[in-house]
């Protein structure tokens, strides 16, 4: 009889994150509603815990963090080209995604962890880059 109140408790706290934490799909694509060289979507918000999973759907992409942007404290990433890859953000803010051989054509997305941050954008970004990271930008702020 006293031992059911404590397995009561220890189901819910097991259960709760595992019910919370989803898993985001991001698309890698040559050509999609946003032009040459997406992901679709093209930006996320999600909550920290959550996982994105990076799928190849045509060849030759791949998905890294972008240096100077991203949260303090966390953690750089860079998938195998054409390979399929998740990641758990669980650090809150502003990460900038990329796929390194195709940066300097704009082939970027943002996923924003939590609550909104104010971001300032590298200055030495690809103009292609930039542009789409502005349009992503307000993207986001027009869903806050
Ligand atoms: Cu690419």
């Amino acid at each position: 009889m006293l031992l059911r109140p404590v397995a009561l408790l220890l189901a819910s706290a097991l259960s709760a994150p595992a019910v919370l934490a989803e898993v985001h799909e991001v698309k890698m694509l040559n050509r999609g509603a946003e032009g040459a060289m997406v992901y679709a979507p093209d930006h996320l918000r999600i909550a920290p815990g959550d996982t994105v999973r990076f799928v190849p759907t045509m060849s030759g992409h791949n998905a890294a963090t972008v240096a100077g942007l991203l949260p303090a404290g966390a953690e750089v990433f860079k998938s195998t080209l054409s390979q399929p890859y998740e990641h758990t953000f669980s650090v809150p803010g502003v990460y900038g995604i990329q796929c390194i051989p195709h940066l300097a054509m704009g082939m970027v997305m943002l996923i924003q962890v939590g609550d909104p941050v104010a971001v300032e954008l590298p200055a030495s970004l690809p103009v292609r880059a930039r542009t789409r990271f502005v349009a992503q930008l307000q993207k986001l702020e027009g869903e806050q």
